[in-house]
C-alpha cells in the first residue's frame, strides 16, 4: 500500500531520510504550505516567501526527478492549514497506509506529528554530523557541556582541518588571531543577490497578502531559492568573503550588513546547502592557498562545532528548554525591537537591518539586541519568540539554544559560562555605530549616558548574589565595589530611570 513522505519546509534536501526510506515508484511525497507554519510566530515576510518558494523548487525537482508529489499551496481552497490536517487530508486521499517523516527541528511539530492517528516511521535527520546519541554520549558524566571539546571530536570525526591525529597548524582554535574591530573598508560585495522569476513572485503577491502585516520587509527579495542557486552564492562568498571572514568577524558596520559573512545559515537549515560539503569547500581554499588558516578553521568551527553543539544541547534538554528564565527576568520586550523609535544608534539600526533582510549577524544578535535585552532583564519566552520569528534562518533547534542560552543566561549556564553583558564600550569598539548615537558611550552617568553602561552596572548589582563568585566575573564586582556609594547609586538610578521609560513606551 502506498505510503505518504512528509517533507516540511526546512528539509529541502535530496537525501532526506524519509525519502531514502520511501518507495519512488509508489508512495507519495506530502508537502504544503500551511497557515499554521507561517504564523504562530509572526515570521518575517522574507522568511516566509524563502520557505514557499524554495518548496516550491524542490517539489519541482522531486517530480522531475521520478517522484509523484502532493503539493498544497497556501491558497488551495481544500488546504487544511497545518501539517498534520495536510496529511490527514492526503491520507484519505490516497487511502494511504501510514506516513514516512524526517524528525522535525521543533519539539511542537515532533508531538503533533506522534499524536497523529496513522501509522508513523520517524527517521532521524542525518544530515547533521553527530546523532543524538552522540551528543548524549559526549555529554554524559560532563559537569560543564563546552563547545570546545565538542568540537574537537566533530574534527576528528569529519577530518577537517586534520594534520593526522593533529589540528591543522597545530592548533584546534585560532580565535585569538579573529575579532578584529571594524575596517576601514569593506573589499567584498555582499551576499550574491538573486533576480526574482515567475515562481518567486507569485509566492511574493501571495505573502504580501497573507502576511504584509507582519514585521518586515518583503521587496526587494534576493534570497537563492533552490539548490544551484545557493551553491553559486557560496562559491561567490568563499572566493570574495571568506579569506576576511576570521579578521573581522565580531566586527559592525552601519554601512556594510553582512561584511564578510557568509549569509549560509538559512540554506544550510532549509537544507539547500549539505554543511560538511559547505565546509569541505572552505578547507579546499585553505588547502589551495585561497584562504587563510584562522578564517577557514573559525568558520568550519561555526558549523561543525557551535551549530552541531546547539542541537545536540535542544534535543538533550527537551522540551521545557524555551520555558526557562534562570534570571526571573519579566520585563516585556520594547516595542523598539518590532521597529518603534529609539535613539540607541546600535540598536536602531541592528533592528532596521532585521526588519530590511530578516538578517543580522552574529555579534549584532549577541551583542546589540540580546545584550540589551539581557541587561533590561526582558522575559525570554519573549526575547525567544522575537527572534524566531524575524531570522529567516531561525528554527527553534538552532534559534532556542543561541537565545534562552547563549543570549540571556535563562538556561542557568548550560552553554554559557557567564551571562554576554557588556557596556557600551563593547559596541563602540568593534562598530562605528556610537560615532552618530544621541548617547555618548564615554558618559558613564548624566542625561546622555549609554543605557548599555548603567543598565550594565544594575544587572550585576541585582544580580549580585548569583555572579559575584563566578570566577569570570568577580573582577568586575571587585571594580563596581571600588566605586564610591554616592555614583553606585547615581548609576543604578539612572538604570532605573532607563526601565522606567523603557516601561512606559517612551523612545529610550
Ligand atoms: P556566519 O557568521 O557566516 O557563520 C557561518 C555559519 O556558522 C552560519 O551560517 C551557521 O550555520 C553557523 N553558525 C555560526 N554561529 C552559530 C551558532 N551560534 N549556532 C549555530 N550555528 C552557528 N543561527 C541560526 O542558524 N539560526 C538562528 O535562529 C540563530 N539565532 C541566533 C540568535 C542569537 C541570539 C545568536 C547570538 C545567534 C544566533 N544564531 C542563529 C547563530 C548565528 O548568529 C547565525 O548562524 C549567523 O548569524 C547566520 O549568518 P551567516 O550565515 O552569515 O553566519
Ligand atoms: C518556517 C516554515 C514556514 C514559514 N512555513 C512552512 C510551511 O508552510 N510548511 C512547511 O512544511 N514548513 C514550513 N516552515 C518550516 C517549519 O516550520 C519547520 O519544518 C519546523 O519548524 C521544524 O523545524
Ligand atoms: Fe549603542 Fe550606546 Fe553606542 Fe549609542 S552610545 S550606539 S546606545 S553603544
Amino acid at each position: 500500500m502506498v505510503r505518504l513522505v512528509l517533507v516540511l519546509g526546512d528539509q529541502l534536501s535530496h537525501n532526506l531520510s524519509a525519502l531514502r526510506k520511501a518507495d519512488k515508484g509508489r508512495d507519495i511525497v506530502v508537502m504544503a504550505e500551511v497557515a499554521d507554519e507561517a504564523s504562530y510566530v509572526p515570521h518575517h515576510p522574507k522568511k516566509i516567501a524563502f520557505t514557499f518558494a524554495s518548496m516550491r523548487k524542490f517539489a519541482r525537482s522531486l517530480r522531475d526527478d521520478g517522484w509523484q508529489v502532493a503539493y498544497a499551496t497556501l491558497d488551495d481552497p481544500d488546504n487544511a492549514g497545518s501539517i498534520t490536517g495536510e496529511l490527514i487530508r492526503r491520507a484519505s486521499e490516497h487511502d494511504a497506509a501510514g506516513i514516512i517523516y524526517t524528525e522535525p527541528g521543533e519539539w511542537r511539530l515532533i508531538s503533533a506529528l506522534a499524536e497523529m492517528p496513522l501509522k508513523s516511521h520517524c527517521l532521524p535527520d542525518d544530515r547533521f554530523i553527530a546523532n543524538h546519541q552522540e551528543f548524549d554520549a559526549w555529554a554524559k558524566g560532563r559537569k560543564t557541556l563546552r563547545m570546545e571539546y565538542f568540537y574537537r571530536e566533530m574534527r576528528r570525526k569529519t577530518g577537517l582541518l586534520m594534520d593526522g591525529k593533529n589540528p591543522e597548524g597545530g592548533k584546534w582554535n585560532y580565535d585569538h588571531d579573529n575579532r578584529k574591530p571594524a575596517p576601514g573598508d569593506v573589499d567584498y560585495d555582499g551576499p550574491m543577490q538573486f533576480a526574482t522569476d515567475d515562481t518567486v513572485n507569485q509566492v511574493l503577491d501571495l505573502v504580501q497578502a497573507r502576511f504584509g502585516h507582519h514585521f518586515g520587509t518583503l521587496r526587494p527579495f534576493w534570497f537563492a531559492t533552490d539548490a544551484a542557486q545557493a551553491r553559486r552564492h557560496l562559491d561567490h562568498w568563499i572566493k570574495g568573503g571568506l579569506p576576511n571572514f576570521g579578521d573581522f568577524q565580531d566586527a559592525m558596520l552601519d554601512d556594510h550588513r553582512f561584511l564578510y559573512h557568509a549569509v549560509v545559515g538559512l540554506y544550510i537549515n532549509a537544507g539547500l546547502l549539505d554543511p560538511l560539503d559547505v565546509c569541505r569547500r572552505a578547507e579546499q581554499a585553505y588547502r589551495e592557498g585561497a584562504a587563510p588558516l584562522n578564517a577557514v578553521e573559525g568558520f568550519i568551527r561555526q558549523i561543525i562545532g557551535w551549530r552541531e553543539y546547539v542541537r545536540g544541547i535542544y534535543f538533550r534538554e527537551g522540551p521545557d528548554y524555551v520555558t526557562r528564565n534562570a534570571l526571573g527576568h519579566t520585563r516585556d520586550l520594547p516595542a523598539m525591537f518590532w521597529g518603534a523609535a529609539t535613539r540607541m544608534n546600535c540598536i536602531a539600526k541592528s533592528v532596521a537591518q532585521t526588519k530590511a533582510e530578516a538578517y543580522a549577524h552574529h555579534i549584532q544578535r549577541l551583542m546589540v539586541t540580546g545584550n540589551f535585552a539581557l541587561l533590561a532583564g526582558v522575559d525570554p519566552a519573549q526575547v525567544h519568540q522575537w527572534y524566531l520569528a524575524v531570522y529567516a534562518d531561525a528554527y527553534e533547534w538552532v534559534e532556542a539554544p543561541n537565545v534562552i542560552g547563549m543570549s540571556q543566561f535563562a538556561d542557568d549556564g548550560i552553554i554559557a559560562s557567564k551571562p554576554y553583558i557588556s557596556s557600551g564600550n563593547y559596541i563602540h569598539k568593534m562598530s562605528d555605530y556610537c560615532g552618530n548615537c544621541t548617547y555618548r558611550v564615554q558618559d558613564k552617568s548624566g542625561p546622555k549616558a549609554c543605557p548599555f553602561n548603567v543598565l550594565y552596572w544594575h544587572f550585576l548589582d541585582r544580580h549580585r548574589d548569583r555572579f559575584a563568585r563566578n570566577p569570570r566575573m568577580g573582577n568586575m564586582y571587585g571594580v563596581w565595589d571600588r566605586i564610591d556609594e554616592i555614583r553606585r547609586n547615581t548609576i543604578l538610578q539612572a538604570a532605573e530611570d532607563v526601565l522606567h521609560r523603557l516601561d512606559a513606551g517612551d523612545a529610550v
